[in-house]
């Protein structure tokens, strides 16, 4: 169970902040704070404390504050952002995270090995490491090491075409997962209840699970009654301005 989400407000530079997918449009500053303010309140129905950090103005995607660390039982690493305009933001949660963890218990990854949280997906004790665009070969093997070095068991998911490893999957615990595109078929999951995501509702392979709740982005259907039928209470929130910027129910908080 997670006892703590922290999240950080989206701050007015979030207009600017990385896409994949301008044709989308810029986010509406004002509708992301009220969709903000939806998320927090989803969150704190779910039993857990939430920590709500101030905007950054001068980091636009740093209320996807998931990529900068990533937060278990026993440690937390703070990672090192793969894009130039990320890179600061993780030095900026790590007091924020020492407020939690024991000196010993916190792991620091630096230049030249990058690594984002949203590559890493939890199952257990075992962790998913996505070698990606922003998760670098030296980053997978630095996260590797800090992960072991805290009795946790962990292996590379290889992947082409999402920027991150949780844009196409999420683990539901209960051996459930939903998994989208390139990650279908893949070995690692063959055990797993898959659920498999629509063509046409990809983006809603990210969902989180907060505590036996079930967050789903508002306007996927089909992946709203699959999550439904495996029984989860489910809440459904409107992430559409977090979207234009390849952002999700994921990106916006670290859960631990
Ligand atoms: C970025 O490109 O870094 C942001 N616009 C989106 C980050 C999404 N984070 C995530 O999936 N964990």
């Amino acid at each position: 169970m997670f006892k703590t989400v922290i999240v950080r407000r989206p701050s007015k530079s979030l207009v600017n902040g990385i896409t994949s997918a301008p044709e989308l449009g810029k986010p509406d500053y004002n509708l992301a704070l009220k969709q903000h303010d939806e998320y927090i309140k989803a969150l704190s129905k779910c039993d857990v404390e939430v920590v709500i950090l101030d905007a950054l103005e001068e980091f636009p995607d740093s209320c996807f504050v998931e990529d900068t660390a990533v937060l278990t039982s026993k440690c937390a690493i703070v990672s090192n952002p793969g894009t130039d305009s990320r890179r600061g933001e993780s030095m900026l949660m790590a007091p924020t995270i020492e407020k939690f963890y024991k000196k010993e218990q916190i792991e620091y990854i630096k230049s030249p090995a990058t690594i984002e949280g949203g590559d890493v997906m939890m199952v257990g004790n075992h962790f998913y490491i996505g070698e990606s665009a922003r998760s670098n070969r030296e980053g997978c093997a630095e996260f590797i090491k800090a992960l072991l070095k805290h009795d946790h068991t962990c292996s590379v998911v290889t992947m082409k075409e999402m920027l991150h490893l949780k844009t196409g999957m999420a683990y539901l615990e209960n051996n459930n997962i939903l998994l989208f595109g390139e990650f279908i078929n893949k070995s690692e999951f063959k055990d797993m209840n898959k659920i498999i995501i629509a063509e046409d509702e990809s983006y809603s392979a990210n969902c989180i699970w907060v505590n036996d709740r079930i967050l789903i982005p508002l306007g996927y259907p089909k992946t709203e009654e699959a999550i439904k039928s495996l029984g989860y209470e489910t809440i459904i929130i409107d992430t559409s301005e977090y979207r234009k910027l390849d952002g999700g129910l994921s990106c916006l908080s670290l859960r631990f």
